[in-house]
């Protein structure tokens, strides 16, 4: 059985928990707490030397890295697919996904938040601050790519008429807007696809509130 080493309110273990509820795959939950600097520690470390969640526990080894874990999900069991089939539309799926996990969501980590606190003196309005200016920023330039795409809520999910990465990747980022007043007005699209996507089952078993630790 894998085990997935995971923080409910973590964006990237979220992310993993769907893309496994997605592929039907069930594994041993461990949670690493944030807040307790579990995945600081010595014995965390040493399964995930960056100290960061999700890791997952695999018969070939210790996988890092919510993408690569979810990518290699996919090559193991390529149905249903966490890709739209047509090769163009999965690279728009991919740069979407890699938007959110790559520019939006770096810059709001736990370590930059305490960084922002210990060594330049913000405070939590700050720090809030910084983060809904960041999500704003990134969800501006997704909300025209949508829309460039003529992309509207009866279509189904963001690409198509399963959830894809760029649906895995959306509402987990949607939960740290909402943590941050982040004003949500000017992204209606971005909204619908939110909406859409998190009444899905693998979405809802799996968000954050109905984690243990
Ligand atoms: N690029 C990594 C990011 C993993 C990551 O940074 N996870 C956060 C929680 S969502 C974390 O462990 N943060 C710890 C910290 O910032 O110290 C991935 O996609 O898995």
């Amino acid at each position: 059985m894998l085990q997935l080493h995971t923080f409910s309110h973590s964006s990237a273990s979220y992310r993993v928990r769907i893309a496994l509820a997605l592929k039907g795959v069930t594994s041993d939950s461990h949670f690493v707490s944030l807040i307790a600097n579990d995945h600081l520690s010595d014995p965390y470390r040493t399964l995930n030397p960056e100290g960061r969640v999700p890791a997952i526990v695999t018969e070939n080894g210790v996988l890092t890295q919510s993408f690569a874990i979810m990518d290699w999900l996919e090559d193991t069991i390529p149905e249903p697919s966490l890709y739209p089939s047509d090769i163009w539309q999965r690279a728009l799926c991919r740069a979407f996904a890699h938007a959110i996990a790559s520019d939006i969501f770096p810059v709001q980590n736990l370590g930059v938040r305490r960084k922002l606190a210990a060594d330049f003196g913000a405070d939590e309005a700050r720090t809030t601050q910084w983060c809904a200016e960041w999500i704003a920023k990134g969800f501006a330039a997704l909300e025209m790519e949508t829309a460039k795409r003529f992309w509207s809520p009866e279509q189904g999910y963001l690409f198509g008429p399963l959830p894809t990465l760029a649906d895995i990747c959306l509402v987990p980022q949607m939960n740290n807007a909402r943590r941050y007043g982040v004003d949500l007005t000017p992204f209606p699209l971005l909204v619908a696809a939110d909406a859409k996507a998190r009444a899905h089952p693998a979405f809802i078993t799996t968000a954050p509130e109905t984690q243990a630790g």
